[in-house]
């Protein structure tokens, strides 16, 4: 982490219904029958099967860009630049010069988002929602982040914490209430690492920083180290050789694609 680019795989997860505010900003700047999609960055692709919501900073601006015909990408606006330079959505003959002239077709904070529902590539929940996350980074990744609460500790603690106060941060206690599935067994945590390793930190906020790095790092090496998948199609192997085959899978079906930072 902090050494070098991170090589993120870029999830395309596509909008199935706006929140109502998402209705008004998107009204009349994209065709009804374009396809939108929120770009969460991962280093975890192997947990994609966990995914239960989608966060998003309610402070962070996002942009609505213009991929191609009828397909549009939510992520910041410095990560569309990133995008830019990866060539994922642009040739060379349309290739921007400055940030202003990227294909920016609206922008909003993540607030304005919440409660969209959206359809998330090997999640075993067929519909996820858009939900706030207070400690989303701006400057990393696409500033989009998908919650697996079975393998990341920081999601897990965002969850419960919204569920727990779901009138204050305005949105319904059952969108972060899904079923968390287990994905991944490990020898030490069982199928739901995160959650043990919350419990076992005494972790009550997602902004205990120095117990969730710690819950992080054990998760992350135990996970990597030790994992086996319980799910999908790589069901029975061990986390360290199913994590490529996931992300080339995801990559080749055209439901991902790389990203550094
Ligand atoms: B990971 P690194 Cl299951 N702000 O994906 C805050 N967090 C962000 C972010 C941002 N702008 N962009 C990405 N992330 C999260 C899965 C996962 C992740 C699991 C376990 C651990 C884990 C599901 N969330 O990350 O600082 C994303 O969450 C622990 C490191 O660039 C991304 O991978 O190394 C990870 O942080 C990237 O963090």
């Amino acid at each position: 982490e902090g050494i070098g680019p991170q090589e993120y795989t870029a999830l395309k997860v596509k909008v199935t219904e706006w929140s109502a505010s998402a209705a008004e900003i998107v009204k009349g700047k994209i065709e009804d029958d374009a396809n939108v999609y929120f770009i969460p960055a991962t280093l975890r692709p192997e947990t994609m099967y966990g995914q239960t919501a989608i966060f998003l900073g309610p402070k962070i601006p996002y942009g609505i860009f213009k991929v191609k015909d009828k397909e549009y990408y939510i992520v910041t606006k410095r990560a569309a630049w990133n995008m830019a330079f990866q060539g994922t959505f642009f040739s060379s003959d349309n290739f921007p010069m400055t940030q202003n002239e990227l294909p920016m077709v609206a922008q909003a904070p993540g607030s304005a988002f919440v409660g969209t529902s959206v359809s998330a590539p090997l999640s075993v929940h067929k519909t996820i929602k858009i939900l706030p996350m207070e400690t989303v980074s701006a400057t990393k990744g696409t500033g989009v982040v998908t919650s697996v609460p079975s393998d990341s500790p920081d999601d897990y603690a965002t969850i419960t914490d919204l569920a727990k106060k779901a009138e204050y941060y305005g949105i319904k206690k059952e969108w972060a209430e899904l079923e968390i599935p287990p994905i991944i067994e490990t020898p030490t945590y069982g199928n739901l690492t995160a959650p043990a390793l919350v419990k076992q930190f005494k972790i009550n906020s997602p902004k205990d920083a120095s117990q969730l790095a710690l819950a992080k790092d054990l998760a992350y090496s135990e996970g990597f180290y030790k994992g086996t998948m319980l799910v999908g199609e790589f069901k029975g192997e061990t986390v360290q050789t199913a994590k490529d085959k996931v992300r080339q899978s995801l990559i080749k079906s055209g439901a991902a694609f790389p990203f550094a930072d």
